[in-house]
């Protein structure tokens, strides 16, 4: 073992002489050390185009790779310690070999700073000058309101502090900035939206990442696989850094900013794996209005959210992703054709039905940060079709003088339907809320109808209506029709807040057998209602996701398949109660409310995109019967535990040092083997 450690100890010391004097780098000793960047920078080879599996080609960012014949050429220079930057040649069959053995003489945590194998000044250095200049060291988002890393700036403090929770875009403009700061560690946030009771207010880099990579090319990718793998540091992936369960940071971490990853290319015509029809391919950074935009533009339909920020091609798509065409299509997952994606060896490849089958499999619904580093997928596109919207506000008092009774009789016989609407192409999105004692509110925002006219939905709606009719309520309802999913979609769904420290959230996949008898759907209501009553604000979503043309065998969790209501609940907190008071308010949520949910719908699941942090049994939660395959395929994959985020796949097998409020892991400690 001592050897061995030898080696790696070899790896690791600095030889100033076989490098050039362009650059005078201050090590972490004071001692100085060059590199001569006119030789390495930056480290990749372009590659034809056509060289992928799939139908598509590659993306010109895609083409410039790093290769056998790059590091050789490195290694012909000998160019000291380039062998971090090595990839693994341990392939999937046979794990034993390469440096995987390596992996055993690592120390039971990631490696972080201050530890022996952390990198040098030189090493990030040399590091940035392979990638062309991409390295970007944290400086926290929030930093602009303090002195502590010398850029205070009381405007740019002032637009942070506005924007910071209603202005979702702007977290993902920043290379580690997350919305889930709470999971963070809450380490640099603009201080009035700090507790009063903080005493001291500093701004440090917690549980952001250490380093950045502003990804432009593959090339970038893999040296950073490559790198994390051979000396064991926490790599996490950002895309829009809006993931709820804060799996888009980590303390210590080299982050992989996949944000700038924005080409799309749209295909009329497209074939692979017996599909043939209209397709686009698109970067892992693109977001959801983005990609709407594309649609629009070539007069197509694309399968994406309703959040306007939200990356559709990273953990969106990856986790399953549900839409508001769900119920007519399936989920955005059930669209891949094929992606491109690192692995964690630091190889390419193309992951489809016909290459590397297995992988695609379990990329397609097995969630984000645990097989690869996706940097582009194709999905299929569909006609474009007319959308009918509804909205109304059902609510007690109001010009009706509606009581809490008859609020509740009516929202009922609005779930009397959820079968058969969301049978019909309709998703739902409503929330519940109480507004005051003995007062409740649930707003449809909105009823969303693919493919219908406004006579067509409203003649689906008319039951509804008459029976709340002879309950005593009447709403004013709003139907607009679309010619174009584009506009429907635009018009339904403002950017949404988020990015608060005083909110857990937590949900449930509803099945529709909850339907099938009155006795259940009781049970299912007043598990909702229950909650309701007791404090939780409730989103939820009337859909499906098993369309009748059928959908493929991917690992979406299969709770998704049978579901006619996917209801989040989220429970907020006075930020100046005591913190005992804050850590019963998240429990409840967890062990009480969810409980509640969990009982009345035993074996059904999750939805692990927007969930709860601390979900129990995650993995039959977010993954059903799926999981021992995804497990399988996550040794196969990625042996190394090169990528990790709370909750995913493999992630029982490693923990966070520290806990938040007793039982949530920060982000801001370290991730260590179980
Ligand atoms: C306002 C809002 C609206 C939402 N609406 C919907 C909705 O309508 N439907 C729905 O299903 N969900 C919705 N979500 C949830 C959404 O699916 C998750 O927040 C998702 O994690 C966002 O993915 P991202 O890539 O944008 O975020 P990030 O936080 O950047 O990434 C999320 C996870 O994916 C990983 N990841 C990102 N990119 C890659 C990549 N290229 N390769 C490998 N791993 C990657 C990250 O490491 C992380 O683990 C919404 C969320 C918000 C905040
Ligand atoms: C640095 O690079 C230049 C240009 O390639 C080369 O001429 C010089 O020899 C290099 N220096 C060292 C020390 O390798
Ligand atoms: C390096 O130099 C800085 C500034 O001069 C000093 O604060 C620090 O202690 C030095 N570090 C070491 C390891 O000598
Ligand atoms: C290989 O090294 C040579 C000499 O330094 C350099 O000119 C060339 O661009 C390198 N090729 C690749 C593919 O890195
Ligand atoms: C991996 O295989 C390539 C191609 O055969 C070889 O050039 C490289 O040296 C190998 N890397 C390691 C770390 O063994
Ligand atoms: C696996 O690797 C070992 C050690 O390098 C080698 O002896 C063996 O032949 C390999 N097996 C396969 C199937 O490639
Ligand atoms: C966000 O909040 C700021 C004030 O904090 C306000 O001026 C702005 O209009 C809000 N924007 C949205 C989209 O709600
Ligand atoms: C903090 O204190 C100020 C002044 O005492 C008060 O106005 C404000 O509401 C407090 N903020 C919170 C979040 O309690
Ligand atoms: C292409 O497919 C072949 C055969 O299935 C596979 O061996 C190879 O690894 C694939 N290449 C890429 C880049 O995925
Ligand atoms: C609403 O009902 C309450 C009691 O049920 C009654 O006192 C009140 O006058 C009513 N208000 C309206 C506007 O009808
Ligand atoms: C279901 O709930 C309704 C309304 O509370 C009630 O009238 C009905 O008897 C219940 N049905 C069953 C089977 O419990
Ligand atoms: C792989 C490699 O080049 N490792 C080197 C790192 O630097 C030390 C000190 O010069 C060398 O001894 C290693 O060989
Ligand atoms: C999206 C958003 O809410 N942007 C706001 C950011 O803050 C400035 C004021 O500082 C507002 O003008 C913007 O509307």
């Amino acid at each position: 073992m001592k050897s061995n450690f030898g080696s790696v100890l070899a790896l690791w010391g600095l030889s100033l002489c076989h490098l050039g004097t362009s650059q005078t780098i201050l090590n972490n000793d004071n001692s100085t050390v060059q590199v001569n960047q006119s030789i390495v920078a930056p480290a990749l080879e372009s590659v034809d185009q056509r060289s992928s599996n799939s139908t598509a080609d590659l993306f010109n960012s895609e083409t410039l790779q790093l290769t056998d014949y790059v590091l050789a050429n490195l290694t012909d220079l000998q160019l000291t310690n380039i062998t971090l930057f090595a990839f693994d040649n341990a392939t999937a069959d046979n794990v034993t070999s390469g440096g995987l053995s390596k992996r055993t003489f690592f120390p039971r945590c990631k490696t972080y700073p201050g530890d022996f194998l952390w990198p040098s000044r030189y090493l990030w250095k040399l590091f940035d000058v392979l990638l062309g200049g991409a390295l970007i060291e944290t400086v926290p988002y929030a930093a602009a309101c303090y002195d502590d890393f010398g850029k205070f700036n009381q405007q740019q403090c002032g637009f942070l502090t506005d924007n910071w929770t209603n202005g979702s875009l702007y977290h993902a403009q920043d290379p580690t900035s997350v919305n889930a700061v709470l999971f963070q560690g809450q380490s640099c946030l603009p201080p009035r939206l700090l507790p009063n009771t903080t005493a001291t207010r500093h701004c440090t880099v917690g549980g952001y990442p250490s380093y950045a990579v502003k990804v432009s090319n593959v090339a970038q990718v893999q040296l950073a696989v490559n790198l994390a793998r051979n000396l064991n540091l926490r790599l996490v992936i950002k895309n829009t850094g809006h993931d709820f369960g804060a799996k888009s940071t980590g303390y210590g971490a080299l982050s992989l900013w996949t944000h700038n990853l924005k080409d799309v290319q749209f295909f009329e015509s497209y074939r692979e794996s017996g599909y043939h029809g209209p397709a686009f391919k698109l970067g892992a950074g693109v977001q959801a209005f983005e990609l709407y935009e594309a649609a629009h533009k070539y007069g197509v339909t694309a399968v994406g959210g309703e959040g306007r920020t939200v990356g559709v091609m990273g953990g969106y798509i990856l986790g399953g992703g549900h839409s508001p065409l769900s119920s007519m299509y399936g989920m955005a997952a059930d669209q891949i054709l094929s992606m491109e994606v690192v692995t964690a060896d630091g190889r390419f490849v193309t992951a489809s039905k016909s290459s590397h089958p297995d992988l695609f499999w379990a990329l397609c619904g097995g969630g984000g940060s645990t097989y690869g580093v996706v940097t582009s997928i194709v999905v299929k596109a569909f006609p474009k079709i007319k959308v009918t919207t509804l909205t109304y506000v059902l609510s007690t008092g109001g010009p009706g003088n509606i009581t809490a009774s008859q609020f509740w009789a009516a929202l009922r016989a609005y779930f009397d339907g959820f079968v058969d609407y969301a049978d019909k192409g309709n998703y739902g999105y409503f929330r519940v809320t109480s507004t005051g004692p003995g007062q409740f509110m649930s707003d449809m925002g909105p009823w969303f109808a693919p493919g219908m006219s406004k006579a067509e939905l409203q003649a689906l709606v008319a039951p509804l209506f008459s029976r709340w009719k002879q309950i005593g309520v009447e709403v004013n309802p709003t139907y607009t029709e679309f010619n174009d999913y584009y506009d429907a979609w635009y018009a339904s769904f403002p950017v949404e807040p988020w990015g608060s420290t005083t909110i857990r959230q937590a949900s449930r996949l509803f099945p529709r057998s909850n339907w099938q008898s009155e006795t259940k759907l009781n049970a299912t209501f007043d598990s909702i209602r229950s909650v309701v009553e007791d404090g939780a604000y409730i989103i939820a979503f009337n859909i499906a996701a098993a369309p009748k043309t059928g959908y493929p065998d991917n690992s979406i969790n299969p709770a998704w398949r049978n579901v006619a209501m996917h209801a989040i609940a989220a429970t907020l907190w006075d930020p100046t109660m005591p913190e005992a008071s804050i850590k019963a308010a998240s429990d409840k949520l967890t062990f009480d409310w969810m409980k509640r949910w969990r009982d009345v719908s035993p074996g059904a699941g999750a939805y692990m995109s927007e969930s709860d942090y601390i979900e129990p049994d995650f993995r039959q939660a977010f993954f059903g019967d799926k999981y021992a395959k995804l497990y399988r395929l996550k040794k196969r994959y990625d042996p190394w535990s090169v990528f990790y985020a709370q909750n995913a796949v493999g992630s029982e097998d490693w923990k966070m040092s520290e806990m938040i409020l007793g039982n949530l892991p920060s982000q801001n400690s370290k991730l260590c083997r179980a």
